[in-house]
């Protein structure tokens, strides 16, 4: 009796996801350290792939942008596995989450009931880019794949790098469902490109760039966009 309970102890640590997800991938364990600034309940249940390891956003800076938007309807629009999902769905009056992977959506489910969020998150499994012409929102937050994690090889990151379109394309379907956009992106990012987006969009659009740091070290890099015209 008593090692048959030893063994399903032992099962279940192997069959965990920290194991199964950061034990396949050596490339994963520098995100595996950080998993508690990525959810700081990860030890409750939170699941993760691959691509989510590298792309979720660590909690302080997802609450910091769900802040910004506090009462207002948020649109989602590369929800992952729910790392801004879930801190929008706390502050935020509704939220739809999209992604095109469904174990994403799966796995972002999962990590909303971690944190007790879920019944307030609109979740769709979809290409952003085909159901653009459907939403409606007040703020849209786009927080695209960059490339993988290679991103940061190259001294400039340019807007034409983003996927599944370049940022222009993406920006110009956001523009027609809300002038009130917010985008993620590479610490290494063109600023001068996204200074230009604001520029040329018809009316111009407000732009406030934020350094987003974890521990002092910069992550990454959040780009507001507004309409100033009343
Ligand atoms: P990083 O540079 O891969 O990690 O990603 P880190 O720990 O800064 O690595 P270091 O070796 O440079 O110290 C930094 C953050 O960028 C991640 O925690 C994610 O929030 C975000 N991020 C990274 N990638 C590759 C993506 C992506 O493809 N899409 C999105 N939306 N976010 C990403
Ligand atoms: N902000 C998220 C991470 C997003 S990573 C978090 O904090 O967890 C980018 C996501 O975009 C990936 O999950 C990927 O599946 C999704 N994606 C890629 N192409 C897409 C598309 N055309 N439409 C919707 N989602 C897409």
């Amino acid at each position: 009796m008593a090692r048959k309970r030893k063994r399903s102890l032992l099962e279940k640590v192997i069959n965990s996801p920290t194991e199964k997800e950061h034990g396949t991938s050596p490339n994963l364990t520098k995100y595996w350290l950080q998993r508690y600034d990525l959810f700081s309940k990860y030890d409750q249940g939170i699941e993760m792939d691959e691509e989510g390891w590298y792309s979720v956003t660590p909690e302080e800076i997802a609450i910091n942008q769900a802040e910004r938007c506090r009462g207002k309807v948020v649109i989602d629009c590369f929800s992952g596995v729910g790392g801004n999902t879930i801190q929008f769905a706390k502050v935020c009056s509704s939220v739809i989450a999209i992604d095109i992977d469904p174990v994403k959506v799966e796995m972002a489910i999962n990590n909303a009931m971690v944190y007790g969020v879920n019944d307030r998150v609109d979740y769709i499994v979809g290409d952003f880019v085909h159901l653009a012409p459907s939403l409606k929102g007040d703020v849209l937050f786009l927080s695209p794949p960059w490339g993988g994690p290679m991103y940061n090889k190259v001294k400039s990151y340019t807007l034409d790098m983003l996927q599944p379109k370049d940022g222009y394309e993406l920006f110009q379907i956001a523009q027609s469902i809300t002038p009130n956009i917010i985008m993620f992106l590479p610490r290494n990012v063109d600023i001068a490109q996204l200074e230009e987006l604001a520029w040329l969009s018809s009316p111009p659009l407000s732009l406030e760039i934020e350094e987003n740091c974890v521990g002092g070290k910069i992550k990454a890099i959040t780009a507001y966009f507004s309409c100033s015209v009343v």
